[in-house]
């Protein structure tokens, strides 16, 4: 390899931390979310990560790919590092374990990373590999980072992995993870990458999806235009800033924003007691803010870290009451449900074209049991992690995908975006008029959306534009169906790697006896009438195993959960 040598040299300059894990040198693993924990220590794993990103730029033929240093909802004092593809997406799970390998390599053994960088150098698929051979591009890496402290010093030693393999590495500075995806999407499809342009688009496909036809004109001053400004709590991180970019850009088009928590306060402290995580799991508004004096209903949203998950909420009806979540699986149900709708209104110039749902198993049962009886048949259900919803859903047509925890977006097949196009032409050539506005409004929602992730941005952009569509201004908690009862608790043992499960994490298959004691458990509640239902699985990110448990009431689920985690323990 022309860049080996140089290689060798430069990675004895990023040496793995000295601390050690009880005598055995620290284990790098890329989990759910990429290469993630205390920032201290991952100064070398940067530096070989963005060696790995040349690699793949690389094995693309030079197209560019890209790095992004976050650990997203995490406390403040860690950090990570994920890889982008060429094409905006994440590094495919079969590369994994030779980041593992390259990250974990002794820095004596320059052999095995280059091994690793060789082997990340040549794994593309068929139809890749010939593109890469045509191609003539220069290799490249775009790099971003979020908010944190460590951020600046790793997203240098990324820089110097990318320099390490001879190719040309671009500080794209701080960033969300989904605009660092957008960028390296959009420059190798020759589109526009510049901050500016990616607010440009987002704010197109918002305007042109809310702008209002004749009859919506002649509404007596239709009361859709006086939305209060969208409170959002940007978790104080990197959200703040750019969520102010967003709303330059949405501003004239009457959606205004009332950013809290964006960093500059001299309390802010990222995602601790703010942002999407806390608001989701503990039920509770950010800890500052001042949301305990916004109106009672006011409809707000939390984004996480990295703005890559988007959760709303209502803040509590009566002092002492809960809040309202609404969370990413009803925000999934919202999203299929208009663009199901737009698809049937779109018939008969459209055909064909299904719109699917893509859950993990910790959705609410009742928005599974709501979305079986809307599409007929049971949506799909993958192991967590937004790869394997991504993945899933991009064998759809329409793929809406979100963990419950707001991760997610609705991805179009390329056959279904060119059927809407033709369909387009040919519903405006036989004047068929609702056809043609149907079929603009699912044309809209593709440029709203960001093309390579799920994006806490777009999706309240998306999320906004069918509210206005809509008309609807009230609440938007249990539109479609109630949620059940649900806890989520973190167990700590002593090793998280003898649970294993099967069947998309829902069942434990190791250790013996853990699925049956489950299962009794949930039997002596009664099952069927409490709607019961639970699961445990090592975490891929924390150090834990989580469980959780879902049923009618609040006293049961507390029951179940106590139950299965002196199991567990
Ligand atoms: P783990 O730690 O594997 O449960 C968590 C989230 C995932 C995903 C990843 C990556 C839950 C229960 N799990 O994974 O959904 O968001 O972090 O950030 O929320
Ligand atoms: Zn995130």
């Amino acid at each position: 390899h022309a860049w080996a040598q140089t290689y060798a040299k430069a990675t004895r300059d990023h040496p793995l931390p000295t601390e050690s894990d009880g005598g055995a040198p620290i284990q790098f693993s890329y989990g759910t979310a990429g290469f993630r924990t205390r920032a201290e220590i991952l100064h070398s794993t940067c530096f070989r990560a963005g060696a790995l990103a040349a690699a793949r730029s690389l094995a693309h033929g030079g197209q560019t790919t890209g790095i992004v240093i976050t650990a997203s909802h995490n406390p403040a004092r860690d950090n990570g590092v994920k890889l982008v593809e060429p094409n905006g997406g994440t590094m495919p799970m079969a590369l994994e374990s030779v980041a593992e390998a390259l990250a974990n390599a002794s820095e004596a053994d320059a052999e095995a990373q280059i091994a690793a960088l060789g082997e990340a150098a040549r794994m593309v698929d068929a139809s890749a590999a010939a593109a890469a051979r045509a191609s003539d591009r220069k290799p490249r890496v775009f790099v971003a980072r979020d908010t944190r402290a460590s951020g600046r010093a790793l997203a240098d030693a990324a820089l110097a992995g990318i320099r390490a393999m001879g190719v040309e590495a671009v500080d794209r500075g701080v960033a969300t993870t989904p605009q660092l995806h957008y960028y390296v999407l959009a420059t190798n499809t020759g589109a526009p990458d510049a901050e500016a342009d990616y607010y440009a688009r987002l704010a197109a496909g918002y305007a042109a999806l809310t702008e209002k036809d004749e009859d919506d004109m002649t509404e007596t001053e239709n009361d859709t235009d006086n939305f209060p400004p969208l409170v959002i709590d940007c978790a104080d991180g990197v959200g703040g800033d750019k969520l102010a970019g967003l709303s330059e850009a949405v501003e004239s088009y009457g959606l205004r924003f009332d950013l809290r928590n964006r960093g500059n306060a001299a309390d802010s402290s990222l995602n601790d007691g703010v942002g999407s995580d806390l608001v989701q799991k503990a039920r509770t508004p950010p800890m500052r803010g001042g949301f305990e004096s916004l109106e009672p209903g006011t409809r707000c949203v939390s984004v996480d870290g990295d703005a890559d998950r988007l959760i709303y909420f209502e803040t509590p009806r009566s002092p002492g009451e809960p809040i309202a979540l609404v969370d990413g699986d009803q925000i999934a149900v919202l999203i299929a449900d208009f663009l199901g709708e737009m698809v049937r209104e779109a018939e008969p110039y459209l055909t064909d074209v299904r719109v699917g749902v893509v859950q993990t198993a910790y959705a609410n049962g009742a928005s599974t049991k709501f979305l079986t009886e809307r599409l007929g048949e049971p949506p799909a259900c993958v192991p967590t992690g937004v790869k394997h919803l991504h993945h899933k859903a991009e064998e759809m047509d329409i793929g809406v995908y979100f963990e419950s925890n707001g991760h997610g977006t609705a991805l179009f097949s390329p056959a279904a975006s060119k059927a809407i196009e033709e369909a387009t032409v040919e519903a405006l050539t036989q004047r068929a008029m609702p056809q043609v506005k149907a079929l603009l409004a699912l044309t809209h929602a593709q440029r709203c959306i960001n093309p390579a992730v799920g994006d806490a941005m777009s999706g309240i952009l998306l999320v906004e534009a069918i509210l206005r569509v809509r008309k609807i201004k009230g609440s938007i908690a249990n539109l479609y169906y109630t949620d059940l009862s649900s806890r989520q608790t973190k167990v700590v043992v002593r090793d998280r790697t003898t649970i294993k499960t099967v069947d998309a994490e829902r069942t434990c298959e190791k250790p013996p006896g853990l699925q049956e004691a489950i299962e009794k458990i949930l039997d002596d509640e009664g099952r069927e009438k409490v709607r019961g239902r639970a699961f445990v699985r090592p975490s891929g990110t924390e150090d834990c195993v989580r469980v959780y448990v879902e049923a009618t009431d609040e006293a049961t689920v507390g029951r179940v959960t106590d139950a299965i985690v002196e199991k567990v323990r």
